[in-house]
């Protein structure tokens, strides 16, 4: 049979695109508008499998909206500051830069040599200085508005990247990056306020379940952690203030049998007597050099130190100890706790550790033999002269309890988030300058906006290994500046930022991306906003969706944005694997994609990626047949070179039951595309091709008008998954590119009814007969027709018809 040779094809029609740039959105065009979104890359090496495959399935939905009329903006850039680019060019022994710029040289021209429906003409770098000098812009506006502060605090170190991390990028105690486990350093660092929209962060997310994916909004649900509990104050021996803590029980008060303080919180050392400072020293010391990791081992046994003070327990007057521990976390709640050892496994194995009494206050159910219990039960031993809960429930319990700690000035009752501010500096090179001047007499000044942006210097042939100080400290040059206040000598902030404060507003700078005015132009960014579908991956469950709809939350609030929400739906793709197994270099099964596409050709790759299944679901490469893709493609190709009918031709009057079939499933396809099924698309597109093919050799001919509607449907349906081989089909079949600007077929409701459905007649239990008949034959018409057969009536052979059984529209069977 004829074949098509594929990569004489892709030299010939990319050649096409990059002339006519058919993907180019129009800012002021009448259409309705679409916003398609992928996760620009960070430019380490060249595109991989994984990139193929979240590139191909979200290239369907670009092109798909295209073809239903919308104007749509399917933007690209490089998320190019960062450790991943600066660790490698360290190890290459490159300048960032040239490592960073070359890069995404070579995954933009793979990007275009893969067929992508990108609009290159709003294509951006983070790390280009016309880029970042809004992401400066934006830390000063942030700053005026109370959003940016700077504090000293310990803070999550990285010892192999020498940096301090967010919680956001701290895993289970490591670095998310690197993997070292991460420790805690004492530091003085910018951050950014989040705290302020923890709750709306939380509450718009209900309104997000309809359209994305269940697994991040819980992930965003539990890492910003509301909690409802009260505020308790406890009176301390010698001192005017009390002791607060936050507590989700305070229906267990009566229970609290000592108290504990962080060890690395100032209260705790405010707190202490004289003759336990030392011995508090001594824990604070030990507390630092452990990791992050064995502070939270649930197996590590727990240790601490005794302040030498006591405090009264409100409800029972009891004298209870104040001890300070690492298990206490000083930058969630009040850092201190009222500890309940009854009803809370860590303080139990404080209690036990140290000797300390326990007192249950919920009755623990006849077989339990746990240590605390954490259920639910009647309180018990929770009774004093004036209040009384024994036999409550702990919700009755709460809520009995907590007015009454309000009327007597005990305490009140709050909420609480366990979302921290997000700690943005980092000691690293290659990142955008924090664009503020720290002078002697005036403070920390900004630097004032007509002075942005405040580039990066470049520092060829430094060393730019990290050190734990950011190399920027030690560029005399760049970092001593006049004061822009006083006009005192001064120095610049040498840190740079997190590359995800730079990933949470490139979504908004592609809809202007050339504006000088500001970091967009608030009037075409909200004519394109919101996102209309976002895809990547699930690793930025918390971390960049949770900034990215922080940032737009600020910036509606600074009047730029009509928006809170920056993304309405989304869709997290599954992994590429192979044999079973993630790819990895130690593994040795990595696919190298260059090698596929150069084998199978762009076309067989994208299709097979697509088809493979579900796109949340991993792909396992081994099991996948991208040569049987190409076969398909081939056989896709040959429709359009029988087509004899001339274009243009009316489709009306042609094979009704196949214009039945292209109607359908065009039809069909539009609901698949916005359910997300893009491997259904396929296989409805390979069914197409096989009713055409038949109608062509068997039925009504390769002249049929129908025929030509079915072929241009198939081209145009191919050409979401195999944009090469569907352009070649729709110049074979006479047309004019690109395929993708064309008109998508208008489905005729008329033709979606199946137009006939096939009844089989048996006689004495053989097939003797098919008959098309429409859909609501009566069983008499049905019965008739049967017996009217020629077929049927030489296999009764005159005898006599015993009984007729009909089953319509789709079976009849004669007894002889
Ligand atoms: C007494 C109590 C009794 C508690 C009980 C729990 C069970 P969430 O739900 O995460 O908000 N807590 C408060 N501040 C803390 C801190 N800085 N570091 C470590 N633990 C802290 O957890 C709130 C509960 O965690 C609080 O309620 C407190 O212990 C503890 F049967 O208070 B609870
Ligand atoms: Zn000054």
């Amino acid at each position: 049979a004829e074949t098509y040779d594929a990569v004489a094809l892709q030299e010939k029609w990319r050649a096409v695109w990059d002339e006519r740039e058919p993907f180019t959105a129009d800012d002021d065009s009448p259409r309705e508008k679409r916003y398609a979104l992928t996760m620009f890359p960070y430019p380490s090496g060249d595109l991989h499998m994984g990139h193929a495959e979240v590139f191909a399935l979200h290239d369907v939905v670009a092109r798909y909206w295209r073809f239903r009329g919308y104007e749509v903006m399917n933007p690209i850039g490089w998320d190019s500051f960062g450790l991943p680019a600066e660790n490698a060019a360290i190890r290459n022994d490159e300048h960032p830069s040239t490592y960073t710029y070359a890069n995404i040289e070579t995954q933009a021209a793979s990007m275009r040599h893969y067929g992508l429906a990108f609009d290159w003409s709003r294509r951006l770098h983070t790390s280009d200085p016309e880029y970042y000098r809004w992401t400066q812009w934006l830390f000063t506006k942030f700053r005026e508005r109370g959003l940016a502060y700077r504090k000293n605090s310990a803070v999550n170190w990285c010892p192999q990247d020498q940096t301090v991390l967010a919680n956001e990028q701290v895993v289970d105690g490591a670095c998310e990056r690197c993997g070292a486990e991460v420790t805690k350093r004492e530091l003085t660092q910018w951050y950014f306020r989040i705290t302020d929209y923890a709750e709306e962060l939380l509450s718009e997310l209900d309104a997000l379940e309809a359209t994305w994916p269940n697994r991040v909004v819980t992930a965003q649900r539990n890492w910003i952690g509301r909690s409802e509990g009260a505020h308790v104050s406890f009176v301390v021996e010698g001192r005017e203030e009390p002791l607060r803590v936050y507590t989700t029980r305070p229906d267990t008060v009566f229970g609290a049998t000592f108290m504990v303080v962080a060890a690395d919180a100032p209260l705790a050392a405010e707190l202490c007597t004289d003759e336990q400072q030392e011995a508090l020293e001594a824990y604070r010391a030990e507390v630092r050099r452990a990791s992050d990791i064995e502070r939270l081992a649930t197996d590590r046994p727990k240790t601490g130190v005794f302040l030498g003070v006591h405090a009264t327990n409100p409800v029972t007057g009891a004298q209870v100890p104040v001890w300070a521990s690492d298990y206490v976390l000083a930058d969630y709640g009040t850092g201190a706790i009222m500890a309940v050892p009854g009803q809370d496994q860590r303080d139990w194995e404080f209690a036990a550790r140290f000797d300390l009494p326990v007192i249950r206050t919920v009755q623990p159910p006849a077989d339990f033999e746990g240590e605390a219990f954490t259920g639910d039960g009647a309180a018990i031993n929770s009774a004093n002269d004036e209040i009384d809960l024994d036999g409550m429930g702990v919700a009755e319990a709460k809520a009995v309890v907590i007015p009454w700690l309000e009327s007597k000035g005990l305490g009140e009752g709050t909420v609480n988030y366990r979302l921290r501010d997000w700690l943005l500096s980092r000691q690293r090179y290659w990142g955008v300058p924090i664009p503020v001047v720290h002078c002697p007499s005036c403070g920390e000044v900004d630097v004032p906006e007509d002075q942005l942006p405040v580039e990066l210097p470049e520092l060829r042939g430094a060393d730019l290994k990290p050190k734990g100080v950011s190399p920027l400290a030690a560029a005399e040059d760049w970092v001593n500046v006049d004061c822009p206040s006083c006009g005192g000598p001064a120095k610049r902030d040498s840190d740079t930022m997190d590359t995800f404060v730079d990933s949470s507003w490139y979504f908004l700078r592609y809809c202007s991306p050339r504006y000088t005015g500001g970091p967009f132009d608030p009037a075409v960014t909200n004519a394109w906003m919101n996102v209309d579908l976002y895809i990547g991956g699930v690793e930025h469950a918390v971390l960049h969706l949770l900034y990215a709809r922080f940032f737009t939350k600020v910036l509606r609030d600074m009047g730029l944005l009509e928006t809170g929400e920056p993304f309405g739906a989304q869709l997290n793709q599954g992994f590429v694997i192979n044999q079973g197994k993630k790819m990895s270099k130690s593994l040795g099964n990595g696919v190298n994609l260059g090698a596929q596409l150069d084998e199978f050709g762009v076309d067989a790759v994208r299709l097979t990626l697509v088809f493979a299944g579900p796109p949340e679901d991993d792909i396992d490469w081994s099991e996948m047949s991208p040569s049987g893709s190409l076969r398909f493609l081939q056989r896709a190709w040959r429709l359009a070179g029988d087509v004899t009918s001339a274009p243009g031709t009316d489709p009306a009057g042609g094979d009704a039951a196949l214009r039945s079939v292209t109607h359908r499933t065009v039809e069909e396809v539009q609901r698949l595309v916005e359910g997300h099924k893009f491997n259904v698309v396929v296989a409805r597109t390979m069914e197409l091709v096989n009713a055409t093919r038949k109608a062509i050799d068997t039925g009504a001919g390769p002249a049929d008008p129908a025929v030509r509607e079915a072929a241009e449907t198939v081209a145009q349906l191919l050409s979401l998954v195999a944009p090469y081989v569907a352009e070649e089909m729709w110049e074979r079949l006479g047309h004019e590119p690109c395929v993708a600007q064309s008109t998508w077929l208008d489905v005729d409701p008329a033709l979606l009814v199946q137009a006939s459905v096939t009844a089989v007649v048996q006689v004495q239990g053989k097939v003797r007969a098919r008959l098309e008949v429409s859909p609501d034959v009566t069983p008499a018409d049905l019965e008739a027709a049967a017996l009217a057969d020629e077929g049927v009536q030489r296999a009764i052979e005159g005898r006599e018809v015993r009984k007729v059984v009909v089953r319509a529209p789709k079976l009849v069977n004669v007894v002889v």
